[in-house]
């Protein structure tokens, strides 16, 4: 079954030069780049996209990195994109994520309150598609 997801490169996968190295992921693996836009987000944009973590402790620190600098924002296609890019990503802790995926291979733990854990995926057809109205409204 075809689907869409939001992809987001970070700013720290952005500042890093990992852009490339991530998209090339995605594309190897059969997905479709179907937009691609390197963007600054406001608040709003994150505050909407991050809703779900309204009120939790790293939520400032969160949308703060957030800001902190460009970020790559893309939509990808393909059967079962949404698991299959949350796969490629690894699990959301950059020290512990398996080797092999995105953020195991190329992400670690900086000492800091926020998760820099390189890249963000869409987690239902729900939210993708919630993300996406967001990101290119
Ligand atoms: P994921 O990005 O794997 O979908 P999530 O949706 O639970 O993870 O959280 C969104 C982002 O928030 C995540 O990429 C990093 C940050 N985050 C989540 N839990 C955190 C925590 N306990 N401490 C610090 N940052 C956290
Ligand atoms: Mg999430």
């Amino acid at each position: 079954m075809s689907q869409r997801t939001l992809v987001l490169v970070k700013p720290d996968g952005v500042a890093r030069g990992l852009t490339g190295q991530i998209l090339a992921r995605i594309e190897a693996k059969g997905y479709t780049l179907t937009r691609l836009e390197l963007m600054t987000p406001t608040r709003e944009i994150l505050e909407q996209h991050y809703e779900e973590h309204r009120g939790k402790p790293f939520f400032e620190p969160l949308v703060q990195f957030m800001l902190s600098g460009p970020v790559v924002a893309a939509v990808a296609e393909g059967d079962r994109v949404i698991e299959g890019f949350r796969s490629l990503a690894g699990a959301t802790e950059p020290t512990t994520a398996a080797p092999g995926t995105i953020r195991g291979d190329l992400g670690r733990d900086w000492g800091e309150k926020v998760q820099k854990n390189l890249v963000h995926g869409s987690d239902s057809p729900e939210s993708a598609e919630r993300e996406i109205g967001i990101w290119f409204a």
